[in-house]
C-alpha cells in the first residue's frame, strides 16, 4: 500500500524509494519494498514448473506440469471423494488482486470442502465478531487514527507491522501527530514493543489476559454507568445482555488473569469513556489467543457501548473505489459460522474453510474424508501454523502436493510439483483488501514494472489453467465450463477490477463519461488519488437482517460465561514460562529471509527474556538455551531483555529455514528456528478454533 517509486536502467532497478507524491504514504517506506529488488532478481526464486523426482528435481514446460497436475489431482478425486484433495491458500493471496479472485475460481472446480487458509492463524476471530455482530465477515471496523483522541492498542505492534486491519503507511508519525494533538496512545502487550515505546501509558498484560481486561472495562462502564451509545442506541440490540455477562468481571476479580492492578484497569475505563474521542483497536495478539473470539467481540462492544463506533475519532468502515464488501456481498461471501465440524477434532467451519490446526489430523487420519492431496498457493504452513513440524511430516505421507510458489521452500519441498507465478514486478497491482482495511479512503492502480518472460505465468493464469484442465480431466469436457472460463480468461483480473471499480461506490457507473473513478483514469494518475476520509456509515451499511446491530450475539456470550470459568484457573504455578511471537520490519512472515538486506547484521531469531527471569535460572545474555513445549523443543540464543514482563518469553515467527530440500541459499545461511515447532496445535481459541499462539507454557534451560 505504500507508494514506491523505482528507478530502472537498462532493464535494471537503480534504486527504489518511497513515493512523495503518494497521497496516503507520502513517502514513507519499509525495508521490504526496497527488498523486491530481490526478490525479483533472486537466483534462487522459480522462473519455471519443477517436478520432485528421485534424483532431484528438474524443470518441466509448463503444459506438462500442469496437466500432471490435473490428472494427479483427478484421480485422487475419483477415487476417494472431492474433499480428499485439500488447499491451503496463504497470506500473499491476499496482496494479490489475481490469486485472490481467481483462486475462487479453482475453488469452485474442485468442489472440496478440505479448504484451510492463513485466516485461521490471524484475523478470524475479528472476522467471526464482525459477521455476527455486523452480518458480514468483512465489514472490520478501522481505527480512525489520523482523528481519535485516544487509542487504545491491544496485541498489535504497527511500529514494526506498519498496521494491520488498519492500514496505515507511515504508522509512526501518526501516532506521534496524535499525541502532539493532545491524544493519548495506550499499548497493552506482555512486551514493551517500539510501538508500547512511544505511549503515553503501557500496560504489561499477562499474554491471553485481553478477554478479561475487555471484560472488567466493560464492568466499570456499566457499574457506573458510563455507557453512553449516541445514535448508535437506535439500531443496537443486546445492550442488557453485554451488561449481564459482564457482572463477574470486576477489576479484582481479573487482577491475577491479567496481571494488572484493578485500579489500572478501572482508570483505563473512565479514561476511555470520557475521552472526546476513542478507539479500541485489537490485533494479532488479541486473536491468536485461547479467548480470541471473545476478545475480538469485546474491542467491538467497547467501541460501541462509548458511542465510538462509526463516528470520526473512533473506528469506522473505509469505503474505497472497489467495495470489498459489497463485492463478497454480491458473490455470496458474507460468511457463515459452524455450519459444519471438522472430521478429526469437531471444531467449526467459518465461511467454508476449516482451522488450518487441524490439516495435520486430517492428512493423518484414515477414513472417509481423509485428506490426500494438496494444493499450496502462497502459503508457508510448515513454519507458519501450530505444531508446524508434525505438519511437516503430515505433508511427506501425501499421495500428491502441488504449490503454487515463487520458492522452493520448507512447504512447498513436499510438492511434487512447484508452479512458480512471476513476481510482484512484473504484474500489476490494486490492492482489493488493503485499501478496505485503510484508515483513509484512496485508491492506487499500479502497471507491471516488467513486461514478464515470455514463458512466465500469472498466478491467476496458473490457476484458471489448473481449473479448466482439472476439471475436464476429472467430469470431461463440458460447455458452461469452458465458457465461464473463456469470460474470465478475457477480463482477466483487470477487466473484473475496472468493472467493480466502474460500479462501485466511486464509479461512475453506467455513464461513460459521468465523473468518478474509473480504472482508465487511475492508470493517469499513478501516485494514487485521495478520496478522503472514512465517514459515518450506519445503519445504512449493516447486513444484518433487520439493519441492527447484534451486540451480544449467543455464541460469543456463551464463550465469554466459559471464560468466567478460567478467571479461578492457576497458572504458571510449575514454573513455567509463557511463550509469545514477535514481529520484526525486516521479516515478512517466513518468506523474505533469502534477501541479504532483510537477513543481515546480527542474530535476530533470538529468545527474550526478562532478567529477573533469567537470573533465577542461572541463564546469562548470549548463551544457547533449549525451550520446550509439550510438542517439541528448539535451541536458541538468550537474550535479556527488560522489555518483556516477567514469566513472559518471546521468539520471532518465521524462521526455521535450512531444511533439505530447500533451495533458499540466503535464508539457509541464517535459518534460525521456527516458533510454530513449539506452538501447540491442540491449543486453540475454543469458540472460533483459530490458533492460540500466545501464551504457549515452555520450559527454558542451558544447552547441555
Ligand atoms: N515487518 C513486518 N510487517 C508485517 C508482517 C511481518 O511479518 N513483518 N506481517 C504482516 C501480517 S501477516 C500481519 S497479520 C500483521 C500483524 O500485525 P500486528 O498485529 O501489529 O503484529 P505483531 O507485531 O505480531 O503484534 C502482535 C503483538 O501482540 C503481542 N501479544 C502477544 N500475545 C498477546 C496477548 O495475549 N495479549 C496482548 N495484548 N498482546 C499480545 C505481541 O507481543 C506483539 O507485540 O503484520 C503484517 N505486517
Ligand atoms: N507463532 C506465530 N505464527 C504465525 C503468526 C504469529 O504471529 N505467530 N502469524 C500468522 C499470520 S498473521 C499469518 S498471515 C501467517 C502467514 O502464513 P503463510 O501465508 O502460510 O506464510 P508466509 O510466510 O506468508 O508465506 C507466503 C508464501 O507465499 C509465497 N509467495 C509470496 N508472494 C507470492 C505470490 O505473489 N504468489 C504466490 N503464488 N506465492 C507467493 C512465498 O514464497 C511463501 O512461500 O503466519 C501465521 N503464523
Ligand atoms: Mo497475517
Amino acid at each position: 500500500m505504500c507508494g514506491i517509486a523505482i528507478e530502472v536502467e537498462d532493464g535494471r532497478i537503480v534504486s527504489i524509494r518511497g513515493d512523495r507524491d503518494d497521497p496516503f504514504s507520502r513517502g514513507h517506506v519499509c525495508p521490504k519494498a526496497v527488498a523486491l529488488k530481490d526478490v525479483h532478481e533472486d537466483p534462487d526464486r522459480l522462473r519455471r514448473p519443477v517436478r520432485r523426482t528421485s534424483r532431484g528435481w528438474s524443470e518441466v514446460g509448463w503444459d506438462e506440469a500442469l496437466g500432471e497436475a490435473a490428472e494427479r489431482l483427478a484421480a485422487v478425486q475419483n477415487a476417494h471423494g472431492k474433499n480428499a484433495v485439500a488447499v491451503y491458500q496463504g497470506n500473499p493471496v491476499a496482496h494479490n488482486h489475481g490469486a485472490l479472485i481467481f483462486g475462487q475460481l479453482l475453488l469452485r472446480s474442485l468442489g472440496s470442502r478440505s479448504r484451510y487458509s492463513a485466516t485461521s492463524v490471524d484475523q478470524l476471530p475479528q472476522m467471526l465478531a464482525s459477521l455476527l455482530m455486523f452480518g458480514h465477515q468483512l465489514l472490520l471496523p478501522i481505527p480512525d487514527i489520523d482523528r481519535t483522541e485516544f487509542l487504545l492498542v491491544l496485541g498489535a505492534n504497527p511500529l514494526a507491522s506498519n498496521g494491520s486491519i488498519m492500514t496505515a503507511p507511515g504508522v509512526e508519525k501518526r501516532l506521534k501527530a496524535l499525541r502532539a494533538r493532545g491524544g493519548r496512545l495506550v499499548v497493552a502487550d506482555p512486551r514493551r514493543t517500539e510501538t508500547a515505546a512511544l505511549a503515553d501509558q503501557y500496560l504489561p498484560i499477562r499474554p491471553g489476559g485481553d478477554a478479561f481486561l475487555l471484560g472488567a472495562m466493560l464492568h466499570v462502564l456499566f457499574a457506573e454507568e458510563r455507557v453512553r451509545l449516541g445514535r448508535l442506541a437506535g439500531f443496537t440490540d443486546g445492550l442488557h445482555v453485554v451488561a449481564d455477562a459482564v457482572r463477574s468481571f470486576a477489576p479484582e476479580a481479573v487482577s491475577a488473569r491479567t496481571g494488572l492492578e484493578a485500579a489500572t484497569i478501572r482508570a483505563l475505563a473512565r479514561d476511555f469513556a470520557c475521552a472526546p474521542s476513542a478507539a479500541a483497536y485489537g490485533r494479532v495478539g488479541v486473536c491468536a489467543q485461547e479467548y480470541g473470539g471473545v476478545a475480538s467481540w469485546l474491542v467491538n462492544v467497547l467501541n460501541v457501548v462509548t458511542g465510538n463506533l462509526d463516528r470520526p475519532g473512533g473506528v469506522m468502515f473505509p469505503r474505497p473505489a472497489v467495495d470489498a464488501v459489497a463485492f463478497a456481498d454480491r458473490i455470496g461471501q458474507r460468511g457463515h459460522f459452524d455450519k459444519g465440524r471438522s472430521r478429526v477434532r469437531g471444531l467449526p467451519e467459518f465461511s467454508g474453510e476449516w482451522p488450518v490446526a487441524t490439516l495435520a489430523e486430517e492428512i493423518e487420519t484414515p477414513g472417509p474424508g481423509q485428506v490426500r492431496a494438496l494444493i499450496t498457493s502462497a502459503g508457508n504452513p510448515v513454519l507458519s501454523t501450530p505444531n508446524g513440524a508434525r505438519l511437516d511430516r503430515a505433508l511427506a505421507r501425501l499421495e500428491f502436493m502441488v504449490s503454487i510458489d515463487l520458492y522452493r521452500n520448507e512447504t512447498t519441498r513436499h510438492a511434487h510439483l512447484i508452479l512458480p507465478p512471476t513476481s510482484g514486478l512484473e504484474r500489476p497491482h490494486y490492492d482489493l483488501v488493503f485499501h478496505a482495511l485503510a484508515v483513509r479512503n484512496t485508491a492506487k492502480y499500479s502497471p507491471a514494472l516488467f513486461e514478464p518472460p515470455p514463458a512466465a505465468r500469472h498466478d491467476w493464469e496458473i490457476l484458471l489453467d489448473l481449473a479448466a484442465r482439472l476439471e475436464v480431466a476429472r467430469d470431461g469436457p463440458s460447455l458452461k465450463g469452458r465458457l465461464t472460463r473463456a469470460v474470465f480468461r478475457s477480463l482477466g483480473p483487470e477487466g473484473i477490477i475496472g468493472l467493480l471499480m466502474r460500479f462501485g461506490p466511486h464509479g461512475p457507473g453506467l455513464l461513460p463519461f459521468g465523473r468518478g473513478i474509473t480504472l482508465g483514469r487511475l492508470r493517469k494518475r499513478p501516485h494514487g488519488v485521495d478520496l478522503g476520509p472514512l465517514e459515518p456509515s450506519l445503519p445504512g451499511r449493516l447486513y444484518t437482517r433487520a439493519k441492527r446491530i447484534d451486540l451480544a450475539p449467543a455464541r460469543l456470550v456463551e464463550g465469554l460465561q466459559r471464560a468466567v470459568l478460567a478467571l479461578s484457573e492457576a497458572r504458571g504455578a510449575n514454573g513455567s514460562l509463557e511463550l509469545i511471537g514477535r514481529r520484526e520490519l525486516r521479516s515478512n512472515n517466513s518468506w523474505m529471509h533469502n534477501c541479504e538486506r532483510l537477513v543481515k547484521g546480527r542474530d535476530r531469531c533470538t529468545l527474550l527474556m526478562n532478567p529477573g527471569d533469567a537470573q533465577r535460572r542461572g541463564l546469562a545474555g548470549g548463551q544457547r538455551v533449549r525451550v520446550a513445549s509439550r510438542v517439541g523443543s528448539v535451541e536458541a540464543a538468550l537474550e535479556v531483555s527488560e522489555a518483556m514482563r516477567p514469566g513472559v518469553v518471546s521468539l520471532p515467527h518465521g524462521w526455521g529455514h535450512g531444511r533439505e530440500g530447500t533451495s533458499l541459499q540466503v535464508a539457509n545461511a541464517v535459518p534460525g528456528v521456527s516458533l510454530n515447532d513449539l506452538t501447540d496445535e491442540l491449543r486453540v481459541d475454543s469458540l472460533s478454533g483459530n490458533a492460540a499462539f500466545s501464551g504457549v507454557p515452555v520450559d527454558v534451560t542451558a544447552t547441555g
